[in-house]
């Protein structure tokens, strides 16, 4: 491709007429805005290790109380983007949650869609336009936007979540904002007698458009799928199951994308370079995450994430299977008309 002409080749004079018209030469930021071949991604190759994490969670919780934080959070944030960008990628933001026995983070509602993946300890919940979702180990859990929520915890040790919001697209849409709420009656203990586990392997079926049927999806339950699909001879590619609304056959939200996928013991996964970010998170196991830069050993709690066109090998080191739950922006890539798979090189 042709070098394009700088900047300094322009004269001084005729730079600052551009400028007193709000103008700007596009050829010499050209190369920049539309890069050959492929975007240069600000994400970076990036892990958050729940060893580190927890300390420093807990510690906040003495720190901070609950009352201070309306949500006590650390925030995973990527540092190709700058750390107070408050960034896992582009499009997806990453926090660690913790909430203690008695605490209660009120309601309120907000444009981003948020989802849980429930991290550790038990009896905590969250109230989602009234229908109350207990939060077991594993367990997603959607507050999808414009949804009231709150999170209550009725046991005795702390309970930790990682929440993945679409809050970076949605705020530099200028399109981020939140609504206090009263506390919520709880008038629905979900659908999940309705529509099963809520998961399903490929085959996408229509129904009557209802957004967000489901809010909570077991992890137990789906665990048992990804063992049925594992002993599943038919079966081909990889052990994975889309979150979807049950309904529609949709992702189960508009902007982000979720799977879970299993690694059967010593199990390599070589996934097909895509357009799109993506977040791993360790649900249960050990895994070895190869991007093309950086190689990183993932174990129970953590999280890592790729930026896009990444070749990943997900390798299982050990003898045991390895969950993994993965966030990525290809739904929100399809709708505009920007997602690509690549073949491996
Ligand atoms: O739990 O509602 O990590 O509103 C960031 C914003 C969690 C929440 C976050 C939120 C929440």
């Amino acid at each position: 491709m042709e070098q394009l002409a700088t900047l300094d080749e322009l004269p001084t004079r005729y730079l600052h007429e551009l400028k007193q018209s709000n103008l700007v030469p596009l050829w010499p930021s050209l190369r920049n805005v539309l890069p050959p071949q492929k975007p240069i991604p600000q994400t970076l190759a990036t892990a958050w290790y729940f060893k580190d994490i927890k300390p420093l969670l807990l510690e906040a919780g003495e720190l901070t109380p609950i009352q201070k934080a309306e949500r006590r959070v650390l925030v995973l944030a990527n540092p190709g983007h700058g750390l107070e960008n408050m960034k896992a990628s582009s499009v997806m933001y990453l926090g660690m949650q913790l909430l203690l026995p008695k605490e209660w983070a009120p309601a309120h509602r907000h444009t981003p869609n948020a989802v849980r993946l429930i991290v550790e300890g038990e009896g905590a919940y969250t109230t989602v336009e009234g229908q109350k979702c207990l939060m077991e180990h594993g367990d997603l859990i959607l507050t999808p936007s414009g949804l009231w929520h709150e999170h209550g915890h009725d046991g005795n040790e702390p309970v930790i979540w990682l929440d993945v919001l679409d809050l970076p697209l949605v705020y530099y849409m200028e399109a981020s904002y939140v609504q206090p709420g009263d506390i919520q009656k709880v008038t629905s203990s979900g659908n999940a007698h309705r529509y099963g586990v809520g998961v399903v392997p490929t085959c996408h079926f229509i129904r009557e458009n209802a957004s967000y049927p489901m809010m909570r999806y077991s992890w137990k339950e789906t665990r048992k799928v990804l063992h049925a699909l594992a002993e599943d001879q038919q079966h081909q590619g990889p052990v994975e199951v889309t979150y979807i609304n049950p309904e529609t056959g949709a992702d189960c939200q508009n902007i982000i994308g979720y799977s879970a996928l299993m690694l059967r013991p010593h199990e390599t996964v070589q996934l097909q370079p895509r357009s799109c970010a993506q977040v791993f998170h360790v649900i249960d196991g050990q895994v070895m995450v190869k991007t093309d830069e950086k190689i990183f050993d993932l174990g129970k709690a953590d999280t890592a994430c790729a930026p896009c066109f990444s070749q990943i090998d997900l390798i299982n080191t050990s003898d045991q299977p390895c969950y993994v739950f993965i966030a990525d922006e290809a739904p929100v890539q399809k709708k505009l008309g920007v997602y690509s798979v690549r073949e491996r090189h």
